[in-house]
């Protein structure tokens, strides 16, 4: 992609995609959403591709959305970017592979809420997060209050949210706002390993278990026990299930075929 603020790079089913505005702190203009979503889309299209690994070039992972582009907004462009930046959200969230987030730097407004719309957050001991939007007299807008409200709690989703506070890697740990913290030299590796280890799974059967976990924390336990069944059903109508089975059966390890 010519121009484009992402970076693209493939091996072995596993896409590394990098927010590439290091200058703007990978601030996430319209631009940005664009390239971000053209890279998913594409990414969505590969049947060879297992797992995805989000991360930002430079100091930071995403340093909120561009304040530059946003200052002129009046409502009717703000509400437009709000939910532009909501969908590209949802798409990476509800996206069939996990998508890990590579926190190498800051994760501040814009940035922590695309962290919070990946799987999981594996983070630098540099890192920082925070929703610092009031100090800007906005409220987040790319599902902020709703996302870290489910992630960490309500009080102290709450107490972050009023209060701008911008957390250490380590306290984001502490509040499962990160669910891992490594030296910043480690952070792609563990990504990858981690990504390589999910790879070698049922890739039917991983991307299964994003979307019922996705579907089940939003609805009752009756509901989502409903959906499960239903979607362990579904694994059995696969081939790798078949082949799973009879690997372990037979002592030899399975080869998944993700059809
Ligand atoms: N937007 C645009 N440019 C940014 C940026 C951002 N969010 N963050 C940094 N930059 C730019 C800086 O302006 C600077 O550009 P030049 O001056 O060189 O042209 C360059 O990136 C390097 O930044 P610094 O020189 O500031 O670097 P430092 O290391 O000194 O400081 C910092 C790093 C992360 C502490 C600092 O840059 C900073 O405080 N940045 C802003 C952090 C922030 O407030 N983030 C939240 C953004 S607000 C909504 C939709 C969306 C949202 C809300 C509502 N609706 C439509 C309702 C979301 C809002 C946000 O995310």
């Amino acid at each position: 992609m010519e121009n484009s603020t992402v970076k693209l790079e493939r091996q072995d089913g596993i896409a590394i995609v990098t927010l590439d505005r290091p200058e703007a702190l990978n601030a996430l203009s319209l631009k940005v959403f664009n390239d971000l979503e053209a890279a998913f889309l594409e990414l969505a299209r590969d049947p060879s591709l297992r797992a995805v690994i989000l991360t930002g070039a430079g100091k930071a992972f995403v340093a909120g959305a561009d304040i530059k582009e946003m200052a002129d907004f009046g409502p009717i462009q703000a509400r437009a970017f709000a939910r532009r930046g909501q969908s590209v959200m949802r798409l990476i969230e509800s996206f069939p592979h996990p998508v890990i987030a590579a926190v190498n730097g800051f994760a501040l407004g814009g940035g922590c809420e695309l962290a919070m719309a990946c799987d999981f957050r594996i983070a630098s001991e540099n890192a920082k997060a925070g929703q610092p939007e009031v100090n800007l007299g906005v409220t987040p807008g790319f599902g902020g209050t709703q996302r870290l409200a489910r992630l960490v709690g309500r009080s102290l989703a709450k107490y972050l949210l009023f209060t701008g506070e911008i957390l250490s890697a380590e306290r984001a740990l502490q509040i499962g706002l990160f669910d891992e913290v490594v030296a910043p030299e480690q952070v792609l590796p563990r990504c990858l390993e981690i990504a390589q280890t999910i790879a070698s799974k049922g890739p039917v059967a991983v991307s299964y278990c994003k979307h019922a976990v996705n579907i089940g924390v939003e609805a009752t336990l009756a509901q989502g026990q409903d959906f499960e069944a239903e979607l362990f059903a579904q694994t059995f109508a696969t081939g790798d299930q078949k082949e799973g089975m009879a690997a372990f059966i037979l002592k030899r390890p399975a080869t998944f075929k993700g059809i």
